[in-house]
């Protein structure tokens, strides 16, 4: 029997656990306690981690379609078809007809060379879910602090004596972040959350401010307005660090109190009062995560919390900082390894020449693509309109997860072809022309980085099963047929080029991280450098090391409650279900207690709908419309609905209306009617 330690295969909170083999199989999970996160605690979802291994619904072997249905095919047949169609379709049509989608639940090394191999092809149309999650939190922290990331570590939280959480549930989807709150709370720390549900993170609040959606720049702007009228700013911080005060001054001039309280709906006297907390704590915090950056105005939300915690210096010592709390286990790393249709690996953006050529020169490669990809949503329109004609998804499941499902459904039938890469089949690869059977979390090596920039290795636990192939394998072996000439024997090459590429993961080798518990936290900037924990603590990541304030103004959602669909929906996720439960649902001791399809609906909304608890209702919007379960509850703000997006359903009513800067879609807000069925 052997121990073998391992990082948890669900949410960026990168926790370890050790898996124990007995005769080549994964049979059970024991504590790691030695984690510097997770201190040996899982949550449900991680304590379920082995399920997927052995399922019986793993694919094994590639197929493709004849007759509408699936037939195995050789690996050798699956290749040629890819290489072949790849092939014609960019050498009739030109490179940028093709698509790639890559996965935050791939490794490093294997969306690095994702990214590399569309780019070799001649296309900046790669991207991932980040594009769905975090795009706006990259857009509006590089442009304010210099760099996309969460700024200090998870258990940095207990040291804080005021946490602001706003639009992050992660007493559910972070569960490991909660132990480190309660730490804070149980020393005196005052603990705000703002959402316009009471949340099971909002249990453990002090001060609860109930929001309407969309609306937390006039609730921010009203923070900062009431900061500086009160003398509470940290001038000293601001002269020595920052740009920008004096526009930000003027700019919120007009977020008065009540001004902010009329948009917010939350009591002026409640908003004075948090804004004094967090401007005179010692060491205060900044929790964000979907209810922020979803949102057509999600970058500019981010900024305005960028704006926020540099007027009170809150930034760059212990127990302070801002934390997005990164979604999916390697989506950080996804970002950093260049997945994204404006950035090559490190943050180079493509039209930056300079960086650009150092990077080819390393790929022995001589014109890489320097117009700016599509986004995720952006192929999908492309796909629809036959601007793209060849996609590759590896890693995700857009016909649940992407915005206004009719419309992706009939994109995605539009192409001419579709390789989907995945671990089991799911809603994505009906769609498909070729599935290629992956290796799931445990049955492959390399490296993940996690919310808080630590890397860890993850080793090859067991054998995939059938004829199942690591995604680094597959890409590699497509990249060879192509004749792109790919460096990428195994996953240790790999992070050797990746150290050798980007700065900021210079001293992160396969000697270094291998083995070692809890990783190494980027930047490292050369070998033997222990790592990077708290960011921006002399200077910021800018190009003149300040912290840029940036003006924003509250703007309205893309689209409005009416007549015709009085309320708001927004959309999120339950502790049991992992984002399409692609995953989740193959998990017998979650699946037991998944709540299934429902809507939550506050008991005045019902008043007049003869609606009771556990009825089937109709939800509908201009997109379409669903059957779910109501649960009729105060938890949630009059005028709001909420559903989960983890079944077919919530996006076949959402909006894919983006933000202009991170072409990030609205998931958070639309309107939309509700009738008993
Ligand atoms: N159990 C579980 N864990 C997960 C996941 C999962 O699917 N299931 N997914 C992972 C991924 S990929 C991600 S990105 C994270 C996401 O983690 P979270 O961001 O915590 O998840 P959400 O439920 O999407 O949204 C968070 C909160 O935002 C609130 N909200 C909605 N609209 C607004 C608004 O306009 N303003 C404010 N202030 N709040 C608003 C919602 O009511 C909700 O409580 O979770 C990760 N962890
Ligand atoms: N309405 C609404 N929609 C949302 C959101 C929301 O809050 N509301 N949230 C958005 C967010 S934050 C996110 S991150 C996205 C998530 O959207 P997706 O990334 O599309 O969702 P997942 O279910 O995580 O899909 C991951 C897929 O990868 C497969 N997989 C797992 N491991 C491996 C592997 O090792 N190799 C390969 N090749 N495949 C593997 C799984 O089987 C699954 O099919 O959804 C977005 N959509
Ligand atoms: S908190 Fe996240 S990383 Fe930790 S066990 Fe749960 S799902 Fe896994
Ligand atoms: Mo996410």
């Amino acid at each position: 029997m052997q121990k073998i330690a391992t990082v948890c295969p669900y949410c960026g909170c990168g926790c370890g656990l050790y898996v124990t083999v007995e005769n080549g199989k994964a049979t059970n999970v024991e504590y790691m306690s030695e984690h510097p996160v997770n201190k040996g605690a899982l949550c449900p979802k991680g304590n379920a981690a082995l399920e997927v291994i052995n399922h019986p619904d793993r694919l094994l072997y590639p197929m493709r379609k004849r007759r509408g249905t699936w037939i195995k095919i050789s690996w050798d047949k699956a290749f040629n078809s890819i290489v072949s169609n790849f092939r014609k379709i960019r050498d009739a049509q030109g490179p940028d007809t093709l698509g790639f989608i890559s996965s935050a639940k791939c490794t490093n090394e294997e969306n690095y060379s994702l990214q590399k191999l569309a780019r070799m092809l001649g296309t900046n149309n790669i991207d991932h879910c980040a594009r769905l999650c975090h795009a706006s939190t990259l857009t509006g922290l590089t442009a304010t602090l210099g760099r996309g990331a969460m700024t200090n570590p998870i258990p940095d939280l207990a040291n804080s004596d005021c946490i602001f959480i706003i639009g992050s549930n992660f007493a559910e989807n972070h569960p490991m972040v909660s132990g480190w709150v309660w730490d804070a709370k149980d020393k005196g720390a005052k603990i705000i959350v703002v959402d316009p549900r009471y949340s099971p993170t909002a249990w453990m609040s002090d001060i609860f401010l109930e929001i309407k959606p969309g609306t937390d720049i006039a609730l921010i702007n009203g923070m900062i307005h009431y900061i500086i009228k009160e003398n509470l700013t940290n001038k000293d911080f601001i002269r020595k660090r920052t740009s920008g005060f004096e526009q930000i001054v003027t700019s919120i001039e007009k977020y008065t109190l009540p001004l902010a309280e009329d948009i917010t709906g939350i009591p002026q006297d409640k908003i004075r009062q948090v804004a004094r907390i967090y401007a005179k704590a010692k060491r205060g915090a900044i929790i964000f995560c979907m209810g922020i950056t979803q949102h057509t105005c999600g970058s500019d939300n981010v900024i305005a919390l960028a704006n926020l915690a540099l007027v009170c210096g809150q930034v760059g010592r212990v127990g302070t900082g801002v934390f997005p709390l990164r979604g999916q286990d390697n989506v950080q790393g996804a970002c950093d390894m260049g997945a994204l249709p404006d950035f090559l690996p490190g943050y180079i953006r493509v039209n930056d020449e300079a960086g650009r050529a150092e990077i080819a020169q390393k790929w022995g490669w001589e014109n890489l693509p320097k117009r700016p990809g599509l986004t995720v949503v952006e192929m999908i329109n492309a796909a629809a309109e036959g601007r793209i004609r060849g996609m590759y998804i590896m890693g995700e499941n857009p016909l649940v997860s992407a915005p206004n499902t009719q419309h992706v459904q009939e994109a995605l039938k539009n192409l001419d072809f579709l390789v989907v890469q995945d671990i089991f089949l799911n809603e994505t690869t009906e769609l498909a022309d070729v599935i290629l059977p992956a290796a799931c979390w445990a049955e492959k090596e390399g490296t993940v980085t996690a919310t808080d920039r630590s890397v860890q290795w993850r080793p090859k636990i067991v054998a995939p099963p059938g004829e199942a192939k690591t995604d680094l394998d597959i890409i590699c072996e497509i990249a060879e047929r192509l004749g792109l000439g790919f460096n990428c024997q195994n996953a240790e090459e790999v992070l050797r080029e990746v150290s050798d590429v980007i700065p900021s993961y210079a001293g992160i080798t396969p000697e270094q991280v291998k083995g070692r518990i809890g990783g190494i936290t980027w930047p490292c900037p050369f070998l033997d450098n222990p790592g990077t924990s708290v960011l921006h603590t002399e200077s910021f990541g800018t190009p003149d090391s300040l912290g840029h304030m940036i003006p924003v103004e509250y703007q309205f959602p893309a689209e409005q409650p009416n007549d015709k669909y009085p309320l708001t929906l927004t959309t999120g996720r339950v502790a049991m279900d992992y984002n399409t439960g692609a995953m989740t649902r193959k998990a017998t001791p979650l699946l037991r207690r998944d709540p299934g399809l429902f809507v939550e609906i506050n008991p005045k909304d019902v008043e007049n709908l003869n609606i009771e608890n556990d009825d089937e209702v109709e939800i509908s919007t201009k997109r379409g419309k669903i059957k779910a379960r109501a649960v009729i509850t105060e938890t949630i703000i009059p005028g709001v609905v909420f559903i989960p997006f983890h079944f077919p359903g919530a996006n076949v009513l959402t909006i894919d209306a983006l933000d202009p800067q991170a072409k990030i879609p609205e998931f958070k807000v639309c309107a939309c009617k509700i009738n008993k069925k």
